[in-house]
């Protein structure tokens, strides 16, 4: 078990945790050096500011190496106290490496600016972040607004994307001053409710401070995903829908296999 009972409920309370384990720096290392490659050879598919790579998108689907850190059993551990045993890990959501250099800032913004990665609370993922630089104050710590994610919903965003903009909703007024930077050392990992207000602080130094941002949520057991939108990363793909009753194999304790996918992980 990664986090204890009070632990969790932390999580639910303020809307984050930063995990006790570290990635191990080998695989920091081996995956930075990937990160320098893919921005070198501009291997596609990468988001530019200022003319520049700031980010580095689909993750899953680039070289394998990047899954060791997705599917790393210290992350998995952590995200199995939150989301229970079966967890996929989303495509669609995240999914990429960003630099946050210092000329990745996009002016007025301050980082990305506090923002929610989701809309509502009916879907929730849980947001993690992997730092493959220190992460400090100097260099542009995540800024987080323990609690935020228990704010309602009150209007979309304007911009057509995922998530919510703190910004833009008088509603949300007042609260941009209440983030605090979360400082984390290189391979530390920091998950939270992807409705938490977040956001990439100024970075004031003259480095980038690279992070992994990936999303990940319990097997919906009244919806199975369709393919290409998540994978399996431990766990089963299990169905509990009613309309299965009449075909379910009989109550054999907590076994109900016959709907459900094998098992992983
Ligand atoms: O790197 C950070 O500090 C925040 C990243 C973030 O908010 C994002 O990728 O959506």
């Amino acid at each position: 078990m990664a986090f204890s009972y009070d632990q969790r409920a932390f999580f639910q309370l303020n809307g984050y945790l930063v995990a006790s384990d570290r990635i191990p720096l080998p695989l920091i290392d081996k995956v930075q050096s990937l990160v320098r490659r893919e921005i070198d050879e501009k291997v596609q598919p990468y988001r530019l500011v200022g003319g520049e790579v700031s980010r580095l998108d689909q993750l899953w689907d680039r070289d394998p190496l990047y899954r060791e850190i997705i599917e790393h059993p210290m992350l998995l551990d952590a995200l199995q106290d939150i989301l229970g045993p079966n967890i996929e890990f989303l495509t669609r959501r995240h999914n990429h490496v960003t630099l946050n250099g210092p000329r990745h800032q996009v002016p007025g913004r301050g980082g990305a600016g506090f923002h929610r990665d989701s809309l509502q609370w009916s879907r929730p993922i849980v947001t993690v972040l992997v730092y493959l630089d220190e992460s400090t104050v100097e260099t542009g710590a995540t800024r987080l607004i323990p609690g935020s994610h228990h704010l309602p919903y009150v209007a979309m965003p304007s911009d057509g994307g995922g998530g919510n903009h703190l910004a833009e909703h008088e509603e949300y007024a007042g609260y941009a001053d209440q983030g605090l930077a979360c400082e984390l050392p290189r391979g530390g990992v920091l998950l939270f409710n992807s409705l938490l207000f977040h956001s990439a602080g100024i970075n004031r130094s003259p480095t980038d401070r690279m992070s992994i941002t990936l999303g990940y949520r319990s097997v919906d057991e009244l919806q199975p995903t369709p393919p290409g939108y998540a994978h399996l990363v431990r766990g089963r793909a299990i169905y509990r829908g009613n309309d299965a009753d009449a075909t379910r194999p009989k109550w054999q304790g907590d076994i109900f296999s016959g709907h459900d996918a094998p098992e992983r992980g």
